[in-house]
């Protein structure tokens, strides 16, 4: 330090000389008196300047991770309904049913025969021989089947042919309807019938009866031989 102040004050000498040949006038005795001063402190800080201008953009960073998963959305619309699928396997038969109530059964029949050989012509033939007359729609004073159900009947009748020969009317309601004629021959012994489909309403009567009076009455019957008459509901009438 005291090197640097001695360096500095030989160069400040000339200038002192030459100072005091051309500027005014240095106070009497200040050169001799004149020392070099010691250096002052360093002064404080300046204030800080300006901020420098933005950078220039960085490099694209890398991708960051996932995100977290988001709530569950709304239900969507309904869609179209799909084609109609195959027909499936056939199921296994159900148990079977119980009895059902029993319905009303339209019954009428009867079977009938002689236990004589018929004498009186012209009158409704009385078979009073009863092979089966559960309804008692024939009536064995009478001779006649009187209808209770309306409907469709069917009547046949076999006729043993004896002695004389046979003419047999089936008749409804005193109108005959249906004819047989049977010429008996002698030392024989022959047979008649008929049959027929007739509608009937209720209180309609049916009968067989010999025509042409007593020559026709070889209407036949014994122990052996028969002569029937049968008579039953085909179909009753459904309306
Ligand atoms: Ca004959």
């Amino acid at each position: 330090m005291l090197l640097l102040g001695a360096l500095l004050l030989l160069l400040a000498l000339p200038n002192h000389g030459q100072d005091t040949t051309q500027g005014p006038p240095l106070p009497k005795g200040a050169c001799t008196g004149w020392m070099a001063g010691i250096p002052g402190h360093p002064g404080h800080n300046g204030t800080p300047g300006r901020d420098g201008r933005d950078g220039t953009p960085g490099e694209k960073g890398e991708k960051g991770d996932p995100g977290l998963v988001g709530p569950k959305g709304d239900t969507g619309e309904t869609g179209v309904t799909g084609v109609e699928g195959p027909r499936g396997f056939p199921g296994v038969p159900g148990r079977k049913g119980e009895p059902g109530e029993s319905a009303y059964v339209y019954r009428s029949a009867f079977s009938v025969g002689l236990e004589s050989r018929v004498t009186v012509p012209n009158v409704p033939i009385r078979f009073t021989k009863i092979f089966y007359n559960q309804q008692n729609h024939y009536d064995g004073t009478t001779g006649k089947f009187l209808c209770n159900i309306p409907g469709l009947y069917y009547f046949s009748y076999h006729i043993t042919v004896y002695l004389k020969d046979v003419k047999v009317s089936l008749y409804k309601n005193d109108k005959a309807l249906l004819f047989t004629h049977d010429q008996f021959q002698d030392n024989n012994l022959d047979q008649a019938s008929g049959s027929v489909l007739l509608y009937l309403e209720k209180g309609d009567q049916v009968w067989l009866q010999v025509y042409e009076g007593e020559n026709h009455d070889g209407v036949y019957a014994d122990n052996v031989h028969d002569s029937t008459f049968t008579g039953f509901l085909l179909y009753h009438n459904i309306e």
